[in-house]
């Protein structure tokens, strides 16, 4: 007998988190025996996240999807029988070949977003759904409204390296609970803060950020537009603006600080933002005086019916701040390491035979419920778990279990919508596959191989797709592609200007490289400036725009955040995060929960117009009066009442860019 050694396997978290970190998977006969973080990676530097430490776990989980399987017993009702690869792509095929005929292709909805972040198996099915015809899919759950805010005032100037904060002297994370999203960013922060940097969060409530913020300022969800154009009103009163910058770099000042300086008085901005003016005042004093602030946004402004306005607001604000110019300044809402990549080999577009109408996945409901000639008649689900996900759940769970609903879900575990699937396929995890990795959060990318043989049948989506497309009678070359052959494309398509030869030949050793964004004008403006003043915008000045919940009635704004031990609906395979999570919490102001007659710990169930969701309640003195909060996106299978937060957000859309608004609503909460 001879003991075999584990070998160490480098491999990138594929999730959806801006820090994308770097792995070390130790591997033993097949088996991931353990997962830690990569000491040289660039970014990550060795340390993972709660979740991400025990990934081995997920991977090994007892509860893994198997082998294909299909439906035997009502709809939901987890009864299936299993099949071979062979026989589960002919039924989905053969079927969809009968609705594309009786239908058209438009019958059929292609639905996915972000359980793997990798670019080829994330972007797997584009090309094979624009092939056969099929309703396209606005993928746009997540943050477009922030990218579009961002561009209105920046165009396409990238966003800086995270690296940049470390020099900072006064930090606003805005709208961000980093230390449960962002983690790696958190490190870099500290180590301002420990060279005399000071932080403030600015946030809906206090979260666990706050632990390392030196001030936390409460505003009213869906207000920071004005919060950000009362600081820039205290700046042009005093003084404090940047002239000599905003001269040289950007257009529209005179006009911004006019509008700043007639609407938005702190007095007046306190009455929107239930901020005092006095903070205000201050806060506006320290941005103003500071030698380099760094203003880091988060998702959260952007998830609101103004959420574009609000963070072109906020970038507007950072540049009369001169920020770009300043050592340790800056403004990051997202890196752009996308810009270096062209997908377009991957999702070709070309292959639609003609425009294809497009579906909000923020809309699934509607889509679902509402939508004729022709109405969605099957679905194929990937990367995704809209049944807890989406927004108006009511909606989205009615469409699910239409009889006349085809489903097919492609995953790793028994998730809401999957147990709705007419046939479930069997996904592998980021470990037994390949792909190309980037970052929204920082530059580093990194190209990634099979640490461990797929489990039990479990395939790759692309492969998936491969199968799918030979069985349609699909014969582009691009369907005969291995993984790697894709891979090797988009780095040959990959703007040789981001990667030097050099790097390239690192890039395909698997080594973690930085992408340097190429040289060329500084602001990607079609002014070439800064354009505070933008004239190609439906309102050509920032400003504050309603948010959808001020118009409601009912007392309390609902903010569904993030929560600290999940990822969106992922890692609940995991006993032991769920029991970390404690489950769905509810969190109310004393006053609230007072005036209510409710007591901490006790179940009570938040109600709307949309549905009702049960949770333990949680009081705590850093939410503010007239403010809920629910972190986390639960499984229905775990939540009390079948029902999680979703069931109170809408499928309202943002002012820009047709994005998700989770975090303006309205409920009211009585005792369960
Ligand atoms: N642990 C964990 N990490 C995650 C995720 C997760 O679910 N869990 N999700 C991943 C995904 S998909 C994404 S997109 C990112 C999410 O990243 P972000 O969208 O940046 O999410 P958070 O960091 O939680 O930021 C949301 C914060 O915004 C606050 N907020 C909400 N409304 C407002 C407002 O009107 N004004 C202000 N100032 N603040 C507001 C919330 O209270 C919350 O603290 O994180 C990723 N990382
Ligand atoms: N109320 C509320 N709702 C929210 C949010 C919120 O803050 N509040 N956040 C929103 C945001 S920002 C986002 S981005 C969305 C995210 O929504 P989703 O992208 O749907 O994210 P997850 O819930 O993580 O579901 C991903 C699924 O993909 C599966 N999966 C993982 N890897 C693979 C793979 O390689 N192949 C296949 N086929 N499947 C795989 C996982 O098992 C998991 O079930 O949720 C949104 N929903
Ligand atoms: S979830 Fe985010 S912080 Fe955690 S390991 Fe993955 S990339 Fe890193
Ligand atoms: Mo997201």
């Amino acid at each position: 007998m001879f003991a075999v050694m584990p070998t160490l396997a480098r491999s990138v978290c594929p999730f959806d988190c801006p820090d994308a970190c770097g792995l070390l998977v130790e591997v033993e006969g097949g088996r991931a025996l353990a997962v830690r973080g990569d000491p040289e990676h660039p970014y990550s530097r060795g340390t993972l996240c709660p979740k991400m430490n025990g990934y081995d776990r997920t991977v090994h989980a007892p509860d893994r999807i198997a082998h294909p399987l299909v439906r035997t017993g009502p709809k939901g009702a987890g009864a299936f029988r299993r099949a071979t690869w062979d026989e589960a792509i002919r039924i989905v095929t053969d079927r969809w070949k009968a609705i594309a005929a009786e239908s058209g292709g438009e019958a059929i909805l292609p639905y996915s977003y972000a359980g793997s972040m990798g670019l080829v198996q994330r972007n797997a099915g584009m090309a094979f759904f624009h092939r056969l015809g099929a309703t396209r899919l606005e993928r746009t759950i997540c943050t477009p409204a922030q990218a579009a805010g961002w561009s209105a005032v920046m165009g396409a100037t990238p966003g800086p390296s995270p690296d940049v904060v470390r020099e900072s002297d006064l930090v606003v994370l805005w709208g961000i609970n980093a230390v449960a999203t962002n983690l790696h960013f958190v490190a870099r922060v500290k180590e301002a803060r420990r060279n005399g940097a000071r932080v403030i969060l600015v946030d809906t409530y206090a979260n666990d950020t706050a632990a390392i913020a030196d001030e936390v300022v409460l505003v009213r969800p869906g207000a920071d537009a004005a919060l950000a154009l009362g600081v820039v009103h205290v700046l042009a009163r005093e003084g404090l603006a940047d002239e000599r910058f905003l001269a040289a770099e950007a257009i529209g000042w005179p006009e911004l600080r006019a509008r700043a300086l007639a609407g938005y008085a702190p007095a007046d901005v306190s009455a929107r933002t239930g901020v005092p003016a006095e903070t205000i005042e201050t806060l506006a004093r320290a941005l103003g005086r500071a030698r380099a602030p760094f203003i880091r946004i988060g998702g959260g402004p952007s998830r609101y019916g103004n959420g574009a306005m609000t963070i072109r607001s906020i970038v507007a604000l950072a540049a009369v701040l001169g920020v770009h110019d300043r050592r340790g300044g800056g403004c990051l809402a997202s890196t752009s390491s996308s810009a270096a990549f062209d997908l377009s080999p991957l999702t070709r577009e070309d292959l639609l035979s003609r425009p294809t109408r497009a579906v909000s996945m923020n809309q699934l409901g509607r889509a679902l419920n509402e939508l004729s000639d022709p109405p969605i008649r099957a679905m194929y689900v990937w990367c995704s778990n809209p049944a807890a996900v989406a927004p108006d759940q009511n909606a989205v769970l009615r469409g699910l279990a239409r009889e006349d609903l085809f489903l097919v879900v492609h995953e790793r575990f028994m998730t809401d919508t999957a147990r709705l699937a007419d046939v479930v396929l069997p996904a592998t995890t980021s470990l037994e596959h390949a792909d190309l990795y980037r970052s929204y959060g920082h530059y580093a990318v990194q190209r990634v191989r099979p640490a461990i043989p797929p489990v039990a049948e479990a395939l790759p989506n692309w492969d998936v797709f491969r199968r799918l497309a030979a069985a349609m009678g699909f014969d582009e070359p691009l369907f005969r592609m291995s993984t790697d052959e894709v891979i090797e494309l988009l780095l040959a398509r990959t703007a040789p200007r981001w990667l030097g030869e050099a790097d390239r030949a690192r890039v395909a050793s698997g080594e973690p490289v930085v992408l340097a964004p190429p040289p060329g004008p500084r602001w990607g403006t079609p002014s070439g400036r800064i354009e505070l003043l933008n004239a190609a915008q439906p309102e050509p000045l920032p400003g504050y725009l309603p948010a959808h919940a001020d118009a409601g009635t009912l007392p309390l704004r609902l903010v569904t955040a993030p929560a600290l031990y999940t990822l969106n609906s992922s890692f609940q395979e995991r006993p032991e995060l769920r029991e970390k999570a404690g489950g769905m919490i509810l969190k109310l102001a004393p006053a609230e929960a007072a005036r209510r007659g409710l007591a901490d710990g006790q179940a009570v169930v938040a109600w709307n117009e949309l549905g009702e969701a049960t949770f333990v309640l949680r009081i705590l003195d850093g939410v503010p009066p007239g403010v809920a909060v629910a972190e986390g996106v639960f499984w229905l299978t775990h939540a009390p009442g079948a029902r999680n937060v979703n069931a109170l957000t809408s499928q309202r859309l943002t002012d820009q860019a047709r994005g998700s608004t989770f975090y303006d609503n309205r409920v009211d909460v009585r005792s369960a």
